[in-house]
């Protein structure tokens, strides 16, 4: 498909859900286009992230792409929450379904991309010396693809087996009688552990910070559930885009002063109890996520839920949230049985803030009171988020800029879909967009499309160069912060501010005040002939 020196309308990097849409979307353009993915397949973080328990908190009818409504019909989802290995087999059937196959390399870690301002291309180099131009540059790396590993002394002499949550083993790994040491209870560690507690003899989880989680109340679809919903595909899609997060979490609009007290808790009651999904409630206040009070009451109320679970009144403490962190303020989790796995003889925590740990021995991990002797070690250590995908790869735009320099103070943007200095690049549901706060599926479609038309548009106009002004991506940056100093959101210490990696720059990186207003925004910004952009 490129020409004879590899040049082609465009490179797309990475080929999960917004790699593969905008394959298809540049496809449908008529335009000649490639996806250089890492991997030795296709799917990105359902490629990666194989850990037990693996499966998506949004439901599986809103994680799943609405370009097709065949697609739609056609794909039978077997739970509300779907598990990965279905999510991986959904993506492959869309690949093979609308023919994208050919238009993937695979083991293509891209290494450097430039810009030549004379001849306005790209030259983009992958790690094992491939060399291809293109015209247009489409970062599509994902929010949670550079994984954290904990710098753990001693790893190395460790004589067990030890394993990242987002690199796992595609054969999967069989804890059946080994005691397991897990690191980290974010959202991985969370469905992890019930799992894992299947297996193994022994499963001591190291906790350095208690989050909130909430339960799925995942399901099997029964035929006639799956086709009823199906019915409603539609308006569920509609009621999606006009809701804050792009899945409709059914939010309440009033806030906490404008409900009596048996109101609130019977609101409370609703959402906890799987009335819907376990993100309704996010939404069970209007105000839940700017009046510290209303997030308090939720928060009490999550802790009580715990307290409730967990025998052992030790653990349960444990494994309350502190008071200063607000509900939601991380990633809220969503689990099946996580509190309830702690109730087990076999499985226990370890206060990893009071007690860290110092370093791995040649038969388990050490914290600063006591050696804990495992035969294997599960990092669940999150990733350096949003930003951290796009760092990794040497980026220089015009005049030779590197992006890295760029962003040494936190990532700037321009709507989160053009960066200032970077012409002819766009990044799909990157920093400085809804992204890891949405749907992001809803966000990643939202954005190849907006990329489609704009690109349709400056080609019909004989445009050759695109690039945000530096002036409309400062207003952006501003605009991001403002919104996000409106929550209470940069209060925790979360992967939305880059607080889980040290040395990185404090900044909340997400655009926080939701999906239906950005899309109005960046629509907006087109009909108005694309303003903050520089056309040449
Ligand atoms: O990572 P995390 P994750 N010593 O960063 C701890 C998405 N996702 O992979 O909070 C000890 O949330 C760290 O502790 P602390 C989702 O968006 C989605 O779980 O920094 N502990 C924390 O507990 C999610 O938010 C799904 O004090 C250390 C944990 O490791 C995002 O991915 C499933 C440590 C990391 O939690 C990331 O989730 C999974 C150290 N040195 C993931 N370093 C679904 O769709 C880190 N920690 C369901």
């Amino acid at each position: 498909m490129a020409d004879s020196v590899g040049r082609l309308d465009m490179l797309v990097v990475g080929a999960g859900f917004a790699g593969i849409y905008q394959l298809y979307k540049a496809r449908e353009m008529g335009l000649s286009v490639r996806v250089l993915e890492a991997g030795d397949g296709v799917g990105g973080t359902w490629f990666w992230n194989r850990y037990p328990g693996a499966r998506c908190d949004v439901e599986s009818l809103d994680y799943s792409y609405s370009f097709s409504r065949e697609l739609e019909e056609e794909w039978v989802w077997s739970e509300r929450y779907a598990p990965q290995a279905e999510i991986l087999r959904y993506i492959e059937h869309v690949v093979d379904r609308f023919g994208l196959r050919d238009g993937i390399q695979l083991n293509a870690r891209v290494a450097s991309a430039v810009f030549d301002d004379e001849r306005l291309l790209w030259t983009v180099r992958t790690e094992a010396g491939d060399v291809l131009e293109c015209t247009y540059l489409v970062m599509a790396t994902g929010g949670l693809s550079i994984p954290q590993r904990p710098q753990l002394p001693g790893l190395e002499s460790f004589q067990g087996r030890w394993y990242h949550s987002a690199q796992w083993p595609k054969e999967g790994v069989d804890f059946t009688g080994q005691r397991v040491a897990l690191i980290g209870t974010g959202s991985s560690g969370v469905q992890m552990v019930p799992v894992i507690a299947e297996q193994a003899a022994q499963l001591t989880v190291f906790q350095r910070t208690a989050n909130f989680s909430v339960p799925a109340h995942n399901v099997p679809f029964t035929e006639t559930a799956l086709a009823a919903a199906k019915a409603r595909y539609p308006d569920r899609r509609a009621m999606g885009r006009e809701a804050i997060t792009g899945q409709f979490l059914n939010a309440n609009t009033k806030t906490a002063a404008e409900m009596t007290e048996e109101e609130q808790r019977a609101e409370l009651e609703y959402r906890w109890r799987g009335a819907g999904g376990g993100f309704r409630m996010l939404r069970t206040f209007a105000d839940q996520m700017s009046n510290l009070d209303t997030n308090r009451m939720v928060a009490d109320y999550a802790r009580n839920r715990i307290r409730g679970v967990v025998k052992d009144p030790v653990k349960a403490e444990l494994l309350c949230p502190k008071d200063d962190l607000p509900f939601g303020g991380k990633r809220l989790c969503v689990d099946s049985h996580y509190y309830e796995t702690f109730n087990r003889e076999h499985v226990d925590i370890v206060d990893a803030a009071a007690h860290p740990i110092i370093e791995a021995t040649a038969r388990g991990v050490r914290t600063d009171e006591r050696e804990h002797e495992v035969d294997a070690i599960v990092f669940a250590t999150g990733f350096d988020a949003m930003s951290g995908a796009l760092k990794a790869i040497d980026i220089r735009g015009a005049r030779g800029a590197r992006l890295s320099d760029k962003w040494a103070h936190g990532p700037t943007s321009y709507l989160g879909l053009g960066i200032a200095g970077f012409p002819n690049m766009f990044v799909v549901a990157g920093p400085g967009s809804p992204s890891v706060l949405s749907n992001m599926v809803h966000s990643i479609e939202t954005h190849v499309d907006w990329i489609a038309r704009l690109l349709q548009q400056a080609r019909a106009a004989g445009v050759r160069r695109i690039e945000a002004t530096q002036e409309a991506e400062d207003g952006w940056v501003r605009r991001c912060a403002e919104e996000a100093d409106k929550t209470l959101y940069p209060r925790a210490n979360s992967w939305y501010m880059g607080a889980n990696i040290a040395g990185k720059p404090r900044v909340f990186m997400a655009f926080v005040a939701g999906v239906p207003l950005y899309r109005r925004i960046i629509e907006d910004v087109a009909a108005r002939n694309y303003q903050g952009f520089e056309m040449a």
